[in-house]
């Protein structure tokens, strides 16, 4: 079998995605995920300008050697731009594989670990009331977990609520817009949140919550310890990650679990992380991680070392990123839980996919491969148009982590 063609399909439906479709002389072509929000077309270009015509002639069964060969052979290795290039590559060619072997790519990866797999949906409000009713109406659409996220009094603009009353999307401008941030404020409010949270809801729903980069380790061991009454699921990405010792101070203060890994790229990236055991969950997924392949030898790693996998989801990851992580949760051993943020019925409309939502856990179908594809007619209706992540400022103006 041979690659003979390869094409970046960009879309906007409501948001912008773009997807790579690579083609075979023998008829079976696979699809990627190559979207990195805020910076979409240095991805396109990546793959256009290098990645894509060194695909052609190769054997698209060769999934290792092309990843070895996209990886050792750029001599600038990692970074989201190439990582997520190398992903796109990585998924299109194993869902060519599993095109060809007649089979649903997780059967290919081992097979099934577990029936179903459980995901958490997003919570989000201007306000305590809000929140609640959020957290109330995803409990009454069977979710079993449910990240709450809500706006902070006397904040304006909070990372995970919408500003107006349209689902939440973070790239929501042109260029960066500004939030203004208060750790002390932040500090005060949350473990008010999820008091009232347990309260209204009881013990038995997962709870989850998303600190955005924003604390120092100190503040985080704070938050940590003070959220262990109310025994949350995870408290995802408490600090930044580069300095990855710092970890060790919250850990020794608090037994909150701890989440980190949407923006790493690389198995380097997550390594200290993990074999420390400072954190418990690690994040990473398909289109960020560099595909299937690095996700997979990530995992193992993992599993050594008690951690398990947590996949984000929100709507920048395309269906396609979707589909092939639930493959991918499907059969891994040490899976802890998928993120589920909901894309909208416009964008779903660009995209087929098999893969099925029924009280509280998704399976990945058994359509063969992965099962997602993208209608490039409907594609063609959305133009790319330029959307920014926002960036934050403290109340002095200060430029923080958003
Ligand atoms: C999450 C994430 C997202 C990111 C987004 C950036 O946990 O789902 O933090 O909401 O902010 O993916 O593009
Ligand atoms: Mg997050």
């Amino acid at each position: 079998m041979k690659i003979i063609d390869a094409k970046v399909i960009v879309c906007s439906p409501g948001r912008n995605f773009v997807t790579l479709k690579i083609i075979t002389d023998e008829g079976l072509y696979g699809v990627g995920d190559a979207t990195l929000n805020g910076r979409e077309k240095a991805v396109v270009s990546y793959l256009e300008d290098y990645v894509i015509p060194m695909l052609i002639g190769r054997d698209p069964q060769r999934i290792e050697d092309i990843w070895q060969y996209l990886y050792r052979g750029v001599y600038w290795r990692r970074g989201p731009i190439g990582m997520t290039a190398i992903a796109a590559v990585d998924t299109a060619l194993w869902d060519i594989k599993a095109k060809a072997a007649n089979m649903p790519l997780y059967q290919l990866l081992g097979g099934r670990s577990r029936d179903k797999i459980m995901v958490y949906t997003h919570a989000n409000g201007l306000d305590l009331g809000s929140t609640l009713e959020q957290v109330g109406k995803a409990i009454d659409q069977g979710y079993k977990a449910v990240r709450v996220q809500s706006g902070i009094p006397g904040v304006a603009g909070t990372y995970g609520v919408s500003k107006n009353n349209k689902k939440y999307e973070p790239a929501d401008s042109d260029l960066p817009t500004e939030d203004t941030w208060s750790t002390e404020k932040y500090l005060n409010y949350a473990p008010k949140l999820f008091a009232e949270v347990r309260k209204q809801f009881g013990d038995d729903i997962h709870l989850l919550h998303d600190v955005h980069h924003r604390l120092t380790p100190i503040e985080a061991a704070r938050l940590g310890k003070e959220l262990e009454p109310y025994h949350l699921f995870w408290m995802e990405d408490p600090v930044p990650a580069e300095n990855q010792e710092s970890f060790k101070l919250i850990r020794h203060h608090t037994t909150t679990p701890i989440a980190v890994g949407e923006v790493f790229n690389s198995i380097h990236d997550c390594r200290e992380l993990i074999q420390n055991q400072l954190i418990d969950y690690i994040r990473t997924t398909v289109v960020h991680a560099g595909g299937i392949s690095q996700l997979k030898r990530i995992a193992d790693f993992a599993s050594l070392f008690h951690v398990k996998t947590g996949c984000h989801g929100a709507t920048d990851l395309s269906p396609i990123c979707m589909a092939a992580a639930l493959h991918f949760d499907y059969s891994v051993a040490n899976f802890g839980i998928q993120e589920h943020m909901a894309h909208s019925e416009k964008m779903e409309s660009v995209f087929t996919r098999d893969y099925r939502y029924v009280d509280g856990y998704f399976t990945p179908g058994e359509a063969i491969g992965h099962g997602a594809d993208i209608d490039e007619s409907i594609a063609k209706k959305y133009p790319y148009k330029r959307a920014c992540l926002p960036v934050n400022r403290l109340e002095d103006g200060t430029l923080w982590n958003w």
